[in-house]
């Protein structure tokens, strides 16, 4: 899963990025990218149970994209932020709600910076979308264009109203319609409050934070500066400080979480002597689209999945425990995996 970071200049993105990926300021120009492993304590307790030699943790990609900046033609800047923008599963978007002034030297607003942001998704999305509509009614009438066309205008009028894509109700064959396009707005989004060490509660944010909750965007407070201090330290050391300035986890578990909440993710496992390790998908997934993450063969040549629910394998002494109790379930290719199912995908060679 990768999480790319967007805001206007001077918001706060580097800063975010180090203070959640422990970095240092030595960076190059340009992109950044880090691959966070994501804790996971069943995991752990999985691994000790099959006494397995190898943990592997799930990923997070997090990607501190260039700031999108105001100069530059709408076109331009449009193609620039689709271009940027590239295959990021979801975004977070940061805003500047930390000093006094926004990096134009005007007056700060992260409610006003919030619009902005999303206007400029909006209006990406709205530019791709006119485009094909274009082409579609310049083109000969077919019946599946038509029903392209009819998704195409619907996501259209919403964006015009001041909607996301993300936020319409749309049948799976409207979904799959506009797969395609890669709709920046169709992506899973949060906020990112980076407030000064002065206002840790957020309090100067309460207008802007209402908006995002209308828009149905979950929303974090961040003091970058201030994490970015802490994420410098040691484990135990961060404990108390955090403890300190009342906050309940750092910058990192924190994002952390609530990227694996904006996009809707399960966690599954692989769990046997030689490895136990933590799969990500999103909500929905079949087994064999999870097969299918483990490795693309087994999408292929999947036959059934046996899965142990976690918590109950941890109640057994052994797996053959578990399947004695009748614990552990064959599955098929359209089961819907849940979080803490461990599988083992049994296929033809
Ligand atoms: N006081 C304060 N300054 C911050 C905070 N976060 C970022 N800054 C400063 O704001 C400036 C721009 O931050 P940066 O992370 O480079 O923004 P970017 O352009 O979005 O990547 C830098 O000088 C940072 O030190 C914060 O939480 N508090
Ligand atoms: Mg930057």
């Amino acid at each position: 899963m990768k999480i790319g970071l967007l805001g206007l200049p001077g918001s706060g993105k580097s800063s975010v990025f180090r203070a959640v990926t422990g970095r240092g300021q030595e960076r190059h120009s340009g992109d950044d990218i880090a691959v966070l492993k994501v804790p996971d304590q069943l995991l752990r307790q999985i691994a000790d149970f099959y006494h397995s030699k190898k943990v592997t943790m799930a990923e997070l990609a997090l990607v501190d994209i260039t700031a999108l900046s105001k100069g530059e033609d709408v076109a331009g800047r449009q193609r620039h932020l689709s271009q940027l923008a590239g295959d990021a599963d979801a975004f977070a978007l940061v805003i500047q709600a930390f000093g006094s002034m926004d990096y134009t030297g005007g007056e700060l607003d992260p409610r006003g910076d919030l619009e902005t942001l999303i206007l400029e998704l909006a209006l990406t999305d709205l530019d791709v979308i006119a485009t094909r509509i274009e082409r579609i009614q310049s083109g000969p009438k077919v019946d599946r264009g038509q029903f392209e066309l009819h998704t195409l205008q619907k996501a259209h009028d919403h964006l015009a109203a001041g909607g996301l894509v993300a936020g319409l109700d749309l049948s799976p064959e409207e979904q799959k319609a506009l797969r395609g396009f890669r709709l920046l707005t169709a992506r899973p989004m949060l906020v990112v409050f980076n407030v000064g060490e002065d206002d840790l509660k957020g309090e100067s944010i309460a207008t802007a934070r209402e908006y995002a909750d209308s828009l149905g965007l979950p929303s974090l407070v961040f003091c970058a500066e201030l994490e970015e201090e802490l994420a410098a330290l040691g484990d135990e050391e961060r404990g108390a400080f955090l403890a300190d300035f009342g906050l309940e986890a750092s910058a990192r578990d924190r994002l952390i979480r609530a990227a694996y909440e904006t996009v809707s993710a399960v966690t599954f496992y692989t769990a046997a002597h030689n490895e136990a390790r933590a799969w990500t998908v999103q909500r929905g997934t079949r087994a064999r689209e999870a097969a299918g993450k483990i490795h693309t063969d087994l999408a292929d040549s999947f036959v059934r999945a046996e899965v142990i629910k976690a918590s109950v394998l941890l109640q057994c002494s052994s797996e053959a425990e578990c399947r004695e109790r009748g614990a552990v379930s064959l599955e098929g290719a359209d089961y819907v995996v849940e979080e803490g199912d461990i599988m083992l995908i049994r296929f033809t060679h």
